[in-house]
């Protein structure tokens, strides 16, 4: 029979009604100042910092408790500029011939094109792998469960950590991704999630006047 896993004892820090509000009001107000943006410095960021934020991601819930991530960190100037030369060739083909007319519309507000110079200056770029199966000793494949979901799960929670120590996060989506996995010469279990260019905001940083949906229109009680 195979080994099950011991349970331990655990517990959690107990709060009254009034410090659940705090806190609870505490951390919609620090995300709530969340942006994407755009226009990175290039002003540094400590490897330390990178490392806990990636620490942080690491602490999402996965299915079976598999953790089919992995963050490939990339700060080396030559391997950036090999990024943004092939992501802005896919995205060229997005923008003038594989994205709809309403999409490119839906996009105007942003502001987005095929040009991505972030990816050069951002300091550091986080690339999310996800991983839909193992292989074993023997080049068996064994499956993930609820790789999106997870991979997803991770990805918030880096975005929130990113943001908690003051530092700025676009989540881009150059599509298809597979010229990642083979710049960064990843194994074939590995498919690019997204690429998260992470710094500092460039001193004349602007970000696009939006509206997030109130509380009524993203949720229904029944109570
Ligand atoms: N992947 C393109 C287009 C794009 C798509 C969405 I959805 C956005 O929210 C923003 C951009 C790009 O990154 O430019």
């Amino acid at each position: 029979m195979k080994d099950t896993k011991s349970f331990i004892s655990y517990t959690l820090t107990k709060y009254s009604p009034e410090e659940m509000l705090q806190r609870s009001e505490w951390l919609y107000n620090l995300l709530n100042q969340r942006r994407s943006v755009r226009i990175f410095s290039d002003d540094p960021v400590p490897k330390k910092v990178i490392e806990n934020i990636i620490l942080t991601a690491g602490t999402a819930p996965s299915g079976a408790h598999k953790q089919p991530w992995h963050f490939c960190v990339v700060s080396d100037p030559d391997i950036k500029a090999q990024i943004r030369v092939a992501a802005e060739k896919e995205e060229y083909e997005n923008y003038t011939r594989r994205m709809s007319h309403r999409w490119l519309e839906d996009l105007k507000p942003f502001g987005t094109d095929h040009l991505k110079p972030f990816l050069e200056i951002a300091p550091y770029l986080i690339v999310v792998m996800k991983k839909p199966y193992e292989v074993d000793s023997e080049g068996k494949k064994i499956n993930n469960y609820y790789v999106n979901e997870s991979v997803g799960l991770a990805t918030g929670m880096l975005l929130a950590a990113i943001h908690n120590a003051g530092l700025i996060s676009l989540t881009h989506t150059p599509s298809p991704m597979r010229f990642l996995r083979k710049i960064l010469k990843r194994p074939e279990n590995e498919t690019p999630f997204l690429l998260i260019p992470v710094g500092q905001p460039h001193k004349k940083m602007t970000v696009p006047n939006l509206r997030r949906k109130p509380l009524e229109k993203i949720s229904d009680f029944y109570v």
